[in-house]
C-alpha cells in the first residue's frame, strides 16, 4: 500500500484497518482514490482525493468553500426531512480538527463520505436522464440561493469570464510553447472569428443586467450522482469550483457536455452535434426547478450560454494543447486538440440550431 497515502489516513481516526487503496479516475484535473476498511465484519468505504495545487492555488480556501457549502445544504436537506447522508456530501475532519490534511510533500488532501449504491452517467441513457440532472443542478442553485455570497472565495478568479480566457488564449497562442500551434490553424481561425461573443455575459454581470448568484462552475452530467436503485438524482458532487458566477454558466455547462451526441473527445466529428431533445429536455427540467427564482435575462440568455460555455471550454483545452498539455489531465499528445475540435463543432452546431433553441425557450418558459 502507499505509504503517503496510508499517512494521510492516519491523519483521521476511522475505525478499523485499511483493506485496500483504490484509484478511480474521474475528472481531468485532481486524483481520486476509493479506501476500503475492514471493521469487524463490515467494510466502511471513503473517497481520498488530492486537491491539485497548479489548479486550485488555494487548496484549503477550497474546502473553506466546500463546507461551507456543504454545511448550508445539509441544513435545508434536514429541514425537508431528507438524508444528510446520501443527498449531499460529508467532509470528515482529521484528528486535529482540520477539513484537509496535508502530506509531507506539502501537498492538500481531503477524506469524502463515499455514497454507496450510487452511480454518475458520463452519457445520457434517456432525455428524463438529462431533465433528472438538470433538477439537481436547479435544486442546488436553489438550496444556496440565501448563501452568504460575499464569504465565498474566489479559488480561481475569472473562472468563467471568457473576455480573460479569451486573453490567456491570445497569450498561448504568441507563446506557442509547445511547438504546435500549426497543427491547430483552422482550430485557432475559429476562436479568432468569435472574439465578439465573449464579453457579452461578463458585460451583463458587470452592469448588474445579469445577478450575481452562487454556482457551480463545472455542471458535467458526471458530476450528479444517482441512486442504483431509484435511478433518481441523489446528490451534486464536485464542489471545487463553487464561487459567485452567473446561472449561466451552469446551465451552459450543462448542454456542452451532456446535450452533445458525442464524448468530450471524440475524434470522429461527424458524431458530434447539439441534441435538440436533449436541449428540451434540461430546459425543462431545469426551468421547473429554478425558473420561478430566475430573472428574465437569466431565460433569454440560456441558449447563447450554451453557445458561449462550449466555446470557452474549447479554448481552454486549445490553449492547453499550445502550452504543452500543463493543466488538463491527458492520455495522448493530441488529446486537448482533439477535446478542442469537438467543442468547436458543437459551438457551430448550436449557431445552426439557434433559433429553434430559442423557440425551446420559449415555450418551456410560458409554462413556467
Ligand atoms: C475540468 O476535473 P473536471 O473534469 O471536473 C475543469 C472544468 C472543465 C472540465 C472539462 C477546475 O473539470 O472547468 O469544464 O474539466 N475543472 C477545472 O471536462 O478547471
Ligand atoms: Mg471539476
Amino acid at each position: 500500500m502507499d505509504k503517503k497515502l496510508v499517512n494521510i489516513l492516519n491523519q483521521y481516526d476511522f475505525n478499523g484497518t485499511i483493506k485496500e487503496i483504490k484509484p478511480i479516475t474521474v475528472g481531468h484535473i485532481n486524483d481520486t482514490f476509493v479506501v476500503e476498511y475492514d471493521v469487524e465484519c463490515k467494510t466502511e468505504k471513503y473517497l481520498l482525493q488530492w486537491i491539485n495545487h497548479n489548479v486550485f492555488k488555494k487548496p484549503i480556501e477550497v474546502m473553506e468553500n466546500v463546507v461551507g457549502v456543504t454545511t448550508h445544504i445539509k441544513g435545508k436537506i434536514a429541514e425537508a426531512g431528507g438524508d444528510t447522508e446520501r443527498e449531499v456530501l460529508t467532509v470528515f475532519k482529521t484528528k486535529a480538527g482540520e477539513n484537509y490534511a496535508l502530506a509531507e510533500d506539502g501537498g492538500c488532501w481531503r477524506v469524502y463520505n463515499f455514497v454507496d449504491n450510487s452511480y454518475s452517467l458520463d452519457g445520457v441513457r434517456s432525455s428524463d436522464d438529462f431533465k433528472m440532472a438538470a433538477i439537481a443542478f436547479g435544486n442546488f442553485q436553489k438550496q444556496l440561493a440565501d448563501y452568504p455570497i460575499k464569504t465565498l472565495k474566489d479559488t480561481i478568479p475569472n473562472f468563467h469570464n471568457t473576455v480573460s480566457r479569451f486573453n490567456d488564449f491570445k497569450v498561448a497562442l504568441e507563446e506557442n510553447k509547445s511547438g504546435r500551434k500549426d497543427e491547430a490553424k483552422e482550430e485557432i481561425e475559429f476562436v479568432l472569428a468569435h472574439e465578439k461573443d465573449c464579453s457579452v455575459l461578463v458585460d451583463m454581470l458587470n452592469s448588474g443586467e445579469l445577478p450575481l448568484r452562487v454556482t457551480h462552475n463545472d455542471t458535467k452530467l458526471n458530476n450528479v450522482l444517482f441512486d442504483k436503485t431509484t435511478n433518481k438524482p441523489l446528490c451534486v458532487v464536485d464542489l471545487d469550483t463553487v464561487m459567485p458566477g452567473s446561472s449561466l454558466y451552469d446551465f451552459g455547462d450543462s448542454i456542452r457536455f451532456g446535450a452533445n451526441t458525442g464524448a468530450e473527445d471524440e475524434k470522429d466529428l461527424s458524431k458530434i452535434s447539439l441534441d435538440l431533445d436533449l436541449f428540451k429536455a434540461y430546459v425543462e427540467g431545469y426551468l421547473e426547478s429554478a425558473g420561478d427564482a430566475l430573472t428574465e435575462n437569466e431565460i433569454t440568455y440560456l441558449p447563447f450560454a450554451a453557445k458561449l460555455l462550449t466555446f470557452e471550454c474549447g479554448i481552454r483545452f486549445l490553449g492547453d494543447f499550445l502550452n504543452g498539455d500543463v493543466y488538463f489531465k491527458t492520455e495522448y499528445p493530441e488529446h486537448n486538440l482533439v477535446r478542442a475540435r469537438t467543442q468547436f463543432k458543437l459551438v457551430s452546431d448550436i449557431e445552426k440550431k439557434f433559433s429553434e433553441m430559442q423557440s425551446i425557450v420559449n415555450q418551456a418558459k410560458s409554462r413556467v
